[in-house]
């Protein structure tokens, strides 16, 4: 395991005791090593552990040295499992419903005897928490909403998830002998933000020992539907899939109808029919004649295309790419051949707004620039937290001036390739001024200006409080616009209209948080900004070398959004991103 793996477990083993009531000395021992793990560089730490001199380094005692190394060294530990096997799974649950921590849990737990959602949601409603010292009827009724949105929401999945489990599955049905052709359709392959079930289609003309392989994966939990041709399954996470296996001429047309979406489908089979074709899953067929568009395909009836593209050309379109096939205008752009070209991973050269040790991130900013120069890039942005962000760690004057010096340092010393960015990610206060005074951002290369606190304000407050903030000419770009975490928390109520306008009247830059968690400003309202003349930047927010990944996610949402190279910060060159900052 990585010090970042381990790091995030030893959180986890302290919320744990603490909903077991442990004591807060031993609680606050295995975060704070939690923290004191994120802080070392991961050479040291590797170092650390060959040696056996984890213990030496202060905040790590004897016994978590012990629990670390065994982590390290097999991926496991006893403690940990036998930990989490004496707490009821459903107190464990509850972690993930808003304004509940585990003290709050624990005395649902000892006063009301309670240890599962259901009896929680029952309790919410008939008063049982609201009479609970510390409580009331305000955070009751908070928690039975926290409920109601987790149940909501639970019958979805992220994007970023949902692809992990997805791509080995076709990878390995790719390797099958008998399968010719393997894809992801549905909404994973238009890349939306969230996903309800995978749908995998298969070309072959061998399908059973296929679906054997399939329906025995191990990570299905249950087989919902098994047939020849057709099976559905649910993972360990409640993601469901189904696979469809089709002959070889059809794959095609199984392709495109299963990729969707609906609203797309039904435009392009409209547009089928008035070319005297009926368009299906089976086949393009001749809309007349005889029995059924099934029918008429089994008997050979149907055009033959080589790919999605075929298809496209025999009702006289372009290629639509999966991203645009939202019934948004893309059938119409494809008929005049005036499709943009989208922007691709390949096409970034960095990222803005990432996070080190400084405040909350998990990684030094070496660590951050090595791995922004394995990916290529030509810059690194690094925006940590600034002071009002106190619960991460923000940065106040002195840290800041201290890491940008550090910085200047750093690209003088010739170490990387890669170019670093001195900027700040600095809180909107509530009344949108900013964290730090003018003299101090001017000192940065650049400011990404966010909201992180007072998310309760009236619609006509917070739009007024991000447009202040926004209008002012140290601000470079504005960090996630509506904060809302997919299936978790909703976007603060604001008047995004009015943001893009200041926004564009300003010349700042909005960001695409590419966080798969955010996405944030929302893929549907770039095509209209940015021909308006919005420019975006596709911010990882990354709190981990990993975090740099995101961008992909970033990527794919700015492509459901129309945009185009052009659109983008991060596909300047350095020089031009220098000039721009200047
Ligand atoms: P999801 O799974 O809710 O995230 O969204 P999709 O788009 O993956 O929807 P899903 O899995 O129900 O079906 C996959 C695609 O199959 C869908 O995008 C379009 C096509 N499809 C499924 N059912 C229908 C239907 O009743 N009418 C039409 N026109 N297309 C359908
Ligand atoms: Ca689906
Ligand atoms: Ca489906
Ligand atoms: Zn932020």
């Amino acid at each position: 395991m990585t010090k970042n793996e381990i790091a995030e477990i030893l959180e986890e083993i302290g919320v744990l005791l603490e909903l077991k009531g442990e004591n807060p000395f031993k609680i606050r021992a295995y975060g704070s090593g939690a923290r004191v793990l994120e802080s070392l560089e991961s050479d040291e730490f590797e170092q650390l552990v060959a040696d056996g001199k984890l213990d030496s380094v202060k905040g790590i005692g004897a016994a978590l040295a012990q629990k670390i190394g065994e982590l390290h060294e097999t991926g496991a530990l006893g403690f940990y499992d036998k930990l989490k096997a004496s707490i009821a799974p459903g107190l464990v649950e509850m972690l993930e419903v808003p304004g509940l921590g585990a003290k709050k849990i624990k005395a649902i737990h000892e006063k009301l005897g309670i240890d599962t959602m259901e009896g929680l949601a029952a309790a919410c409603v008939d008063g049982r928490v609201a009479e609970l010292s510390g409580f009331g009827a305000k955070s009751a009724a908070k928690i039975a909403e926290g409920i109601k949105n987790r149940e909501a929401y639970g019958k979805r999945h992220l994007w970023w998830l949902a692809n992990e489990v997805a791509q080995p599955i076709v990878a390995g049905l790719r390797e099958r002998p008998e399968v010719k052709r393997a894809e992801a359709a549905g909404s994973l392959r238009r890349g939306m933000e969230t996903v309800g079930d995978l749908d995998f289609i298969v070309a072959s003309d061998e399908p059973a020992p296929v679906m054997t392989w399939f329906c025995e994966l191990p990570e299905v939990k249950e087989v919902t539907a098994r047939g020849e041709t057709k099976s559905s399954v649910r993972f360990e996470s409640g993601l469901q899939a189904d696979l469809r296996i089709v002959p070889p001429g059809q794959f095609v047309f199984a392709l495109h109808h299963f990729t969707g979406s609906k609203d797309h489908n039904v435009a392009m089979r409209q547009r089928a029919l008035e070319r005297g074709l009926s368009l299906s899953e089976w086949g393009l067929v001749p809309a007349d004649g005889e029995g059924t568009a099934k029918e008429k395909a089994e008997r050979g009836e149907s055009k033959e295309v080589a790919d999605e593209a075929g298809l496209f050309k025999a009702l006289d379109m372009t290629f639509v790419p999966p991203a645009l096939r939202e019934g948004l205008g893309e059938i119409e752009a494809a008929e005049a051949g005036e499709l943009p070209q989208l922007i691709e991973v390949g096409d970034l050269r960095g990222a803005f707004h990432n996070h080190t040790t400084a405040s909350d991130g998990r990684n030094t900013l070496a660590e951050m620039v090595t791995a922004a120069e394995a990916l290529g890039w030509d810059y690194l942005g690094i925006a940590d937290h600034s002071k009002a962000s106190f619960q991460a760690n923000g940065l106040d004057e002195e840290r800041l001036l201290k890491q940008v010096e550090e910085i200047r340092a750093l690209n003088e010393s010739g170490r990387f390739k890669t170019h670093v960015f001195a900027g700040s990610e600095v809180d909107i206060l509530t009344d949108g001024r900013l964290d730090f005074a003018d003299e101090v951002m001017a000192q940065l290369d650049y400011v990404v200006a966010s909201v992180h606190n007072a998310f309760a304000q009236d619609e006509d407050t917070m739009t007024k409080r991000i447009i202040r903030a926004v209008e002012n000419p140290q601000v470079t770009m504005l960090g996630h616009a509506t904060g809302r975490l997919l299936l978790r928390r909703e976007p603060y109520k604001v008047n995004l209209a009015k943001v893009i306008d200041a926004a564009i009247a300003n010349d700042t830059i909005i960001e695409l948080n590419a966080s798969p968690w955010r996405l944030d400003l929302d893929w549907r309202l770039w095509r209209k900004a940015a021909e308006r003349g919005l420019l975006c930047a596709i911010n990882p927010d990354a709190h981990e070398c990993d975090g740099l990944q995101h961008v992909r996610a970033g990527v794919s949402a700015a492509r459901k959004g129309w945009l185009q190279p052009k659109h983008v910060l991060n596909t300047w060159t350095l020089e031009q991103v220098k000039a721009r900052f200047s």
